[in-house]
């Protein structure tokens, strides 16, 4: 296969600073010579443009940088959709999960139908009016299903850009009251830390594939780092405790591979700041391989 690396050093979707070296990081980790052994070939278009917070006014304190995060957007989805119109798999590195915006409306806009599987801590799914902090990448999943302010919502092409019955959200312990709500109303299908506990991660990633990808459309992976536990990703700037482990992220990953609908992916919040010798990026990397196609034997 042929992937697409598309850097997207963004941080203007979350409080704490440092996401925005997290591109450079993964790619530090050997991204592109651990994709080649595996037998892929890599091209990396190298980094969008992204403005610095330092010379942009936030605005509205209900969705911070708005207008910069959806100008990065428009340019993000622009990208997917030419690497999609390629033939390769886009492979975007975050930044913060406000990016997942951009590359979501590229998928949609080159596929009718698709599904998402989002691995995170969080459910994203506040709206300005259910944020408790007013960044974005806490609003980015419920904008996509069509939910929230009107200018991410209506960011160019269909509105949603995925039917909220084809969200599947795998690894959360961690909701707002006013999010909450909205999922329930919304009937997304949340695959809760209780769930993984309960049923164990090969039962609910299975249930997460179908829902995300039956008549067998495919499946954009949007991948929160803080979906892990901090244990094993400490370099998060939204850690929150009990999350999945090292084999529970790899074998997410491997049933993900192996369903064979998985036509773009997103590696987002990785902070070399709060990291430890860059074990969080070394991660990241090692799940992307693990979902391309990466097997013990
Ligand atoms: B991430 C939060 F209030 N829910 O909206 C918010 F707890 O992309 C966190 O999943 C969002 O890392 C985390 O700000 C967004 C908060
Ligand atoms: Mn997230
Ligand atoms: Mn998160
Ligand atoms: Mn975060």
């Amino acid at each position: 296969m042929q992937i697409r690396v598309i850097g997207v050093p963004m941080d203007l979707g979350a409080d704490r600073r440092g996401v925005d070296i997290g591109v450079s990081a993964i790619r530090y980790a050997g991204l592109h010579e651990k994709l080649r052994a595996l037998g892929h070939s890599v091209k990396d278009i190298g980094n969008l443009h992204v403005p610095l917070p330092e010379n942009q006014p936030a605005g509205d304190p209900h969705v911070k940088y708005l207008e910069p995060i959806i100008q990065v957007a428009e340019e993000l989805a622009a990208a997917v959709s030419e690497a999609l119109q390629a033939g390769d798999l886009p492979l975007v590195l975050g930044g913060d999960h406000s990016i997942a915006l951009g590359s979501i409306t590229g998928v949609a806009s080159f596929y009718n139908d698709i599904g998402v599987i989002w691995i995170d801590a969080h459910g994203d799914f506040n709206t300005p009016e259910t944020t408790p902090s007013g960044n974005i990448h806490g609003m980015v999943l419920a904008a996509l299903a069509g939910l929230g302010h009107e200018r991410l919502v209506h960011l160019a092409g269909r509105v949603p850009k995925v039917n909220p019955q084809n969200i599947a959200i795998v690894g959360v312990r961690d909701l707002d009251p006013g999010e909450r709500e909205l999922l329930r109303a919304n009937r997304i299908h949340v695959f809760t830390m209780t769930d993984i506990d309960r049923r164990g991660i090969s039962a609910i990633m299975e249930e997460a594939i179908t829902v995300a990808g039956h008549n067998g459309r495919r499946i954009h992976l949007s991948l929160d780092l803080d979906a892990l536990d901090p244990s094993e990703a400490p370099g998060v700037g939204t850690p929150v405790r009990g999350g999945l482990s090292y084999r529970e992220a790899h074998l997410s990953m491997e049933l993900l591979a192996a369903c064979g609908q998985i036509c773009s992916i997103d590696v987002v919040e990785v902070n070399p700041i709060l990291d430890r010798e860059n074990a969080t990026a070394s991660l990241a990397v090692g799940l992307v391989l693990s979902a391309l196609g990466k097997t013990i034997l």
